[in-house]
C-alpha cells in the first residue's frame, strides 16, 4: 500500500503507482530497471545466511529482481491475490504452475477449448511425464461434477476461451474442485484484472499471457502467476528456479509496467470498440454468427453479465459461409486490419484459428469443440471504431 494513501485505491491507481515510492530510488518516478543477473554479498557469511533463508536478500536474476518485484506487487493487487510471480511468457507461467503442483500418476482436469500450444503442452507434453490429462466441455457443469470422481489435482481452463469466447463458471467450477481438494487455476489473459478477478470467484491461481493486454503494445513476452503467498513461492522455487527457468527479463518487467499504466483505459476502449463492431457484424447479411459476450444472442448471456459485467473484451469470434476460402478471402480483403497471430495490441489484428493459433488440435476435434475452417478471431485494437467498421464493412463486401 502507498504512503500516505487512501487504505482502498481503485484499481487504475493501484496499476500505476502499486509496489514503488520514488523517494526509495533517488526521486525517479518510474522504476529503475535493474539489469544484473546476480547480487554481491557483503561477505561469505551474509551470502551462505541468505542462501539458507535465513535472512532476507536478493541471491541470483533467475528467481528474483528489483524491477520484476514491483511488477509482481502490482499485479497481485490488480488480481487481489496475496503475490505473484513473473515468467517470461505466459506459456512459461502455465508449465511452471504445472510442473510444480502435478506429479506422475496425478489427474487434471482441463477445458477442451483453449490457446493451441496450451492444448499442446497439456495434451503431448506433460502427459508424456505420467500425468492424466482430461478434456472437457467445461461449460457443461454435469461433465465437471462427473469427472470429480476421478480424484483430480489440479483444474485449468481460460475464460473467455481462445479463439471462440465461450465463458466458464469460475465459481461453480471451483466449488465443486474445492470438494475433492483440486487447485483451480484460470487463465485470465483475455479477460484481464479490469474485466473479471478470478480469485474473487474462488479460483486458486490465475495465469496470464502478459504478451497481451498486459503489455499492450505487441512488444515483448511475458507470463504471469497470481495467488496466495504459499503457492506462488511454490511456483517461483520449483516452476520457476529449478524446473523451466523461464524468467522475465527487467528490461519486459519495466515494459509491462508502462503498459499497465494503461490497462483500464485501453480495456474500456477495446471492450467499446468491440461491441460496436460485433453489432455491426451481427446486422450483416453475409456473416453467418458473431459470438461476443455483451450480444443479446450469446450463449452465456447471464453468465457473461455476472462475471464479467459490462465490459466483454477485445475478442470476436466471426463466421463466414464458406469455410477457409471465405475465411482466408475475407482476411485478405483487409487493409487497416492486419493479419496477426496475438491480441490486446493497439493494432486490430485478425487471424484464421484453425490453421494458425489452433492448428495443432487434430480437425476432428476442431470442428468438435467450435474451431471449425469457418471460424475467424478478430482481436480489437485501439485505432477509431469508425476507420475500423469501415475497412470490415469494404472487405465483406468485396466477399
Ligand atoms: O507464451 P505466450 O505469452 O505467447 O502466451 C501463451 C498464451 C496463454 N494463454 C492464452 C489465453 C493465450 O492466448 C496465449 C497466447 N496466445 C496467442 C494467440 O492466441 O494469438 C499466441 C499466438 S500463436
Amino acid at each position: 500500500m502507498l504512503k500516505n494513501s487512501p487504505k482502498e485505491l481503485g484499481p487504475a491507481t493501484r496499476a500505476i503507482h502499486e509496489g514503488y515510492s520514488p523517494s526509495d530510488h533517488m526521486g525517479a518516478l518510474t522504476p529503475p530497471i535493474f539489469m544484473t543477473s546476480t547480487y554481491a554479498f557483503e561477505t561469505a557469511e551474509e551470502g551462505s545466511e541468505i542462501f539458507a533463508g535465513e535472512r532476507p536478500g536478493l541471491v541470483y536474476g533467475r528467481t528474483k529482481n528489483p524491477t520484476q518485484a514491483i511488477l509482481e506487487t502490482r499485479i497481485a493487487s490488480l488480481e487481489n491475490a496475496d503475490a505473484a510471480v513473473a515468467t517470461a511468457s505466459g506459456i512459461a507461467a502455465i508449465t511452471a504452475t504445472m510442473w510444480t503442483l502435478l506429479k506422475a500418476g496425478d489427474t487434471i482436469i482441463v477445458d477442451q477449448v483453449i490457446y493451441g500450444c496450451s492444448f499442446a503442452f497439456f495434451s503431448k507434453g506433460i502427459a508424456k511425464f505420467g500425468v492424466n490429462v482430461k478434456f472437457i466441455d467445461m461449460t457443461d457443469l454435469d461433465q465437471v461434477r462427473d469427472c470429480m470422481a476421478l480424484k483430480p489435482k489440479a483444474v485449468f481452463f481460460e475464460t473467455p476461451s481462445n479463439p471462440n469466447v465461450r465463458i466458464i463458471d469460475i465459481a461453480a467450477v471451483t466449488e465443486m474442485a474445492h470438494e475433492v481438494e483440486a487447485f483451480v487455476i484460470v487463465d485470465n489473459t483475455f479477460a484481464t484484472p479490469v474485466i473479471q478477478r478470478p480469485l474473487e470467484h474462488g479460483a486458486d491461481l490465475v495465469v496470464h499471457s502478459a504478451t497481451k493486454f498486459l503489455g499492450g503494445h505487441g512488444d515483448l513476452l511475458a507470463g504471469l502467476v497470481a495467488g496466495d503467498q504459499g503457492l506462488v513461492d511454490r511456483v517461483r522455487g520449483e516452476g520457476l528456479r529449478v524446473l523451466s527457468g523461464a524468467t522475465l527479463s527487467p528490461h519486459s518487467a519495466f515494459l509491462i509496467m508502462r503498459g499497465l499504466k494503461t490497462l483500464s483505459l485501453r480495456v474500456e476502449r477495446h471492450s467499446s470498440s468491440a461491441s460496436s463492431i460485433a453489432k455491426f457484424l451481427s446486422g450483416n447479411e453475409k456473416v453467418k454468427s458473431v459470438i461476443y459476450p455483451t450480444l443479446p444472442d450469446y450463449a452465456s448471456r447471464d453468465l457473461a453479465a455476472r462475471q464479467m459485467g459490462d465490459l466483454g473484451g477485445a475478442i470476436i469470434a466471426l463466421r463466414f459461409d464458406g469455410g477457409l476460402e471465405a475465411g482466408r478471402r475475407f482476411i485478405n480483403n483487409l487493409g487497416l486490419i492486419k493479419c496477426a497471430v496475438s491480441l490486446g495490441d493497439a493494432e486490430t489484428l485478425v487471424q484464421h484459428p484453425a490453421s494458425m493459433t489452433h492448428g495443432i488440435y487434430g480437425p476432428e476435434e476442431r470442428a468438435k469443440f467450435g474451431i471449425d475452417d469457418e471460424l475467424i478471431r478478430l482481436a480489437v485494437g485501439l485505432e477509431d471504431v469508425e476507420d475500423l467498421i469501415a475497412d470490415i464493412d469494404q472487405a465483406i463486401g468485396r466477399l
